[in-house]
């Protein structure tokens, strides 16, 4: 490992970088395994109760902030609910906002493009998952003199933040669900989240059920969802 070393630009600290390097070979390799590995993560509703360690939540939640973020702010708050007590509260909450949403609330498209995952207003996982980690946006910071500072690209930081936590999830061996109950307000009240954070996703995590099916889903193929732009 090459040593790090220290620049003074402007009076502000940089570090020098040293990112490990691949041959043309290895590069190939690497890419195509992570995308073996990263493919076979899905989306789960069906959760086991077995307990999951703190610690593994703690070290995927690290992993989650070390996201990029608009000017480094990490514009993020993760809350992570084990209390069974309060999980019940959420799927209550929940459940309510999501029986009105499926009756009536979403139109019938929405409700069509819903039917090959047969999801319902019913969400046990809520309860059954050991832990839910809400995920909290932060409109802007306050400083502990009360002062207001803004966050840039909020929604893009904390949305690439979640995309780590589920690649972290999984690497773990854990399983997860985005969960977007709408509207999602009941999650500051009940966690007394503060003006500044407004709730972003929902995601329950622990191990799968023994039993786990998810829907039979196609990719869509790179051909549809790239364009190249080489020289001609
Ligand atoms: N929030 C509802 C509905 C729902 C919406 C979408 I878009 C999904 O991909 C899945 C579900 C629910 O969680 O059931």
């Amino acid at each position: 490992m090459k040593e790090a070393t220290i620049r003074l630009i402007d009076g502000y600290e940089f570090i020098s970088y040293h990112p490990e390097q691949f041959s043309n070979e290895e590069t190939l390799q690497h890419s195509q395994e992570f995308y073996r590995w990263l493919d076979s993560r899905r989306s789960v509703r069906d959760f086991s109760d077995k307990p999951v360690p703190r610690k593994a939540i703690e070290n995927i939640l690290r992993s989650a902030s070390t996201a990029p973020s608009g000017a480094h702010k990490q514009p993020w708050t993760f809350c992570v609910v084990a209390d069974p007590a309060l999980k019940k509260e959420i799927r209550m909450a929940a459940e309510k906002e999501e029986h009105d949403s499926y009756h009536g609330r979403m139109n019938e498209e929405w409700l069509q493009d819903l039917k090959p995952l047969q999801t319902d207003w019913k969400k046990p996982f809520l309860e059954i998952a050991p832990y839910l980690i809400v995920v909290f946006k932060k409109a802007y910071d306050i400083l502990p003199s009360g002062e207001k500072r803004n966050n840039y690209y909020v929604s893009e930081s904390v949305g690439i933040a979640c995309g780590f936590l589920l690649a972290a999830i999984h690497k773990a061996g854990l399983v997860a669900l985005t969960h977007t109950p709408n509207p999602m307000n009941f999650l500051s009240k009940i966690l007394k989240r503060p003006a500044n954070e407004r709730p972003f996703l929902l995601i329950p995590v622990g191990y799968p059920a023994k039993e786990t099916f998810v829907p039979k889903l196609k990719r869509k193929v790179l051909e549809n969802v790239v364009e190249f732009y080489d020289a001609v």
